[in-house]
């Protein structure tokens, strides 16, 4: 479900940049025979010469297209060079383009937060090295102008093709008299190109970027001149910008969101949302959802960058398409066998390179019934606490598995046969990052509070994995998969999450009906709005956004709140708004009180719901050990 929040300033400069045709690329990298070459990558195990999964710029000119198969690309350019993924344990290993993604991370990182959004793009918070820059020295003061910058596109400014084009981007960078928006903006086209040559010179790779006011716009931007370019969002041009964009192209808006917006509203373009008040998307589609949408219809988008140089879940899956789908539990297990060590494999490097610890296992699969007509019918994803090992992984993941299965075929169906599995994956994700410093988990806590032991506390000490410190990042990754064999860790960026029961990976939601929050005060649409040209003051480092802190700083409104939240079944305990504890009894908090929390409130909870379910897994298998004392 897409959230609101306010847009915390309009004179940010974010940055997305996604690299081109990242896989090929990264291909030509280890062959340089390749480049200039027509070159496509494709899944091993080729049906028809396999499905292809990233193709080149030089391919594409030809009408080469993702969509196809090898067979058919080799038709259609017979020059191609058609490079299979590596292999590992049967399916595809991604790691050379994971590894290659991080190079440029690291590069990308140099000039501001940096937010790894998928395997190959990154959003830039630049506004403080853009302010910077304008300070010390605007680009007025540059007697010289890089080329590449030159090559900008900047929307409205109608220049694209003309033979002053870059006469025209120069004059736009160095107008002493305009909208210091726009002044920021450029800017931040400097500092992108910069890091854009710097990538090219240490790895090689092309990117393109989008250089906007926000990361919806900026994400807008950087698909629209590719390969190798960069494109700014001037603040005057996003009416113009999202007038006639088709609303399916928006962000979040590609699925049943945007479907319902169709069929229901007749709404074809972002521009069409504009004649809608915020007060009658908020009834058609719920206070945050309704608020998201106005703001989006006028380009407004207070997503922040967030920090996060790595990956948000890992994930192993394979599709098995045809002849090839599992019908016997014994398959499924051999699989799930081939997933988990894989898995495990990458959360040991975790764990060792960065000292990060995965706490859910999610295990999605898709599958048909080869006897009854209730095809419709999806397999439930599943998920529980993670246990560390291959092992442990994989026991758990059967487990996950049977669940799915019982549900899927009705209690009473017969699990053993009548069915087949397309695809299997297993996620681990709510990845935390262990704090420096701590040899002792009990250590950590006890320091944390020294006092009496909190409700909290009490509940996490009461699971096999209660110790650590919650703060991740806000996203789900969730898993893409080509129609035919690989996995791909893509990274979701709807605001999902997951949950320790059964949560079929659906994308949005739309709420058709009115569901009016329970706790209206906190993610109020009218807020949202007013906030806009209001920057948002920097966090301290090394602040974090607590779910204590939180309910302690809203003892004021804690009656107002409790009371709101009555019908949700969320209750008022004792007063201790004194100290650091949990105001609230975790077995009673409702789901869809949750989903209407300021997010960083709900990335804690998230983190907390799958403990408290830890309780039903065995004990035994404690990531304890990682914590030992020294
Ligand atoms: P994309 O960024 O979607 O595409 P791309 O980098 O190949 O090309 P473009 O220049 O148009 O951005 O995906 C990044 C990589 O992810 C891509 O090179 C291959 C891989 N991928 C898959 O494995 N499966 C998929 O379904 C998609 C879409 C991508």
């Amino acid at each position: 479900m897409p959230v609101a929040r306010p847009e915390s300033s309009d004179s940010r400069v974010i940055a997305h940049v996604d690299m081109d045709c990242f896989y090929v690329q990264v291909e030509q990298r280890k062959q340089p025979h390749l480049r200039g070459q027509p070159t496509a990558v494709v899944q091993y195990n080729s049906w028809q010469g396999g499905g292809l999964i990233a193709v080149g710029y030089e391919a594409r000119k030809d009408g080469v297209k993702r969509s196809m198969r090898g067979d058919e690309a080799k038709k259609v350019c017979p020059q191609i060079h058609l490079i299979t993924v590596p292999v590992a344990r049967g399916k595809a290993d991604l790691n050379i383009y994971r590894n290659a993604g991080s190079e440029v991370v690291s590069i990308l990182s140099r000039k501001g937060r940096c937010e790894r959004a998928s395997i190959d793009e990154v959003y830039l918070d630049l506004t403080d090295a853009a302010e910077k820059l304008l300070k010390e020295t605007p680009p007025e003061s540059l007697e010289s102008i890089h080329e590449e910058v030159l090559k900008s596109h900047v929307l409205g400014l109608n220049s694209n093709g003309d033979d002053n084009h870059k006469e025209i981007v120069k004059e736009w960078l160095q107008n002493k008299n305009g909208d210091p928006r726009d002044k920021l903006l450029a800017c931040g086209a400097l500092i992108v190109t910069d890091l854009r040559l710097q990538v090219l010179q240490e790895t090689q790779f092309t990117c393109s970027a989008g250089i906007a006011h926000n990361k919806m716009l900026a994400k807008l931007a950087s698909g629209m001149n590719k390969p190798a370019q960069q494109t700014v969002v001037p603040f005057s041009s996003v009416k113009d910008l999202l007038e006639l964009l088709p609303i399916k192209k928006m962000k979040q808006l590609g699925g049943k969101l945007g479907s319902s917006l169709q069929v229901d509203l007749g709404v074809n373009t972002v521009g069409d949302l504009l004649k809608y008040s915020e007060e009658k998307l908020q009834d058609l589609y719920g206070v945050n959802t309704g608020t998201w949408l106005w703001n989006t219809a006028r380009g407004m988008n207070g997503e922040e960058v967030e920090e996060r140089l790595l990956p948000k879940s890992h994930a192993s899956g394979k599709t098995f398409r045809g002849p090839s789908a599992l019908k016997t539990l014994s398959s499924v297990e051999n699989w799930l066998k081939e997933l988990c060590e894989e898995l495990s494999e990458r959360l040991h490097t975790d764990l060792e390179t960065n000292k990060r610890i995965a706490h859910t296992l999610t295990l999605h699969a898709d599958a048909y019934k080869t006897t009854d007509t209730d095809s419709h019918k999806k397999f439930p994803s599943k998920s529980c606490p993670l246990r560390y090992g291959a092992g442990k992984l994989l026991e758990d993941a059967i487990n996950l598995f049977q669940g799915g299965l019982r549900e899927y075929m009705n209690p009473m169906g017969n699990q053993f046969c009548g069915w087949k599995i397309t695809n299997l994956s297993v996620t681990a994700s709510k990845i935390i990052a262990i704090p420096s410093g701590t040899s002792s988990i009990t250590k950590y806590f006890h320091c944390q509070d020294p006092g009496e032991k909190s409700d909290l506390l009490s509940t996490l000490n009461d699971s096999h994995e209660s110790e650590l410190k919650m703060e991740f990042g806000g996203e789900q990754s969730t898993i893409t998969h080509d129609e035919s064999e690989t996995s791909f860790d893509r990274i979701d960026l709807s605001s999902g999450h997951e949950s320790c029961s059964t949560s079929n990976q659906n994308e949005l939601q739309p709420k058709l009906s009115i569901k009016e929050t329970k706790i209206n005060h906190l993610s109020n649409g009218k807020n949202i709005r007013s906030n806009v040209h209001k920057r948002k003051p920097t966090k301290e480092k090394g602040e974090t956004s607590s779910i204590l802190r939180f309910l302690q700083t809203n003892s004021s409104q804690l009656g107002q709140t409790s009371s709101a939240m009555e019908g949700g079944s969320l209750t008022k305990s004792q007063n201790r708004q004194t100290t650091n504890t949990w105001g609230y009894n975790l077995d009673e908090i409702d789901q869809s009180v949750v989903d209407e929390l300021p997010r960083e409130i709900q990335e804690e909870l998230y983190a907390l719901l799958p403990r408290k379910k830890a309780n039903m897994v065995k004990r035994g298998s404690s990531i304890a050990h990682y914590f030992s004392p020294k």
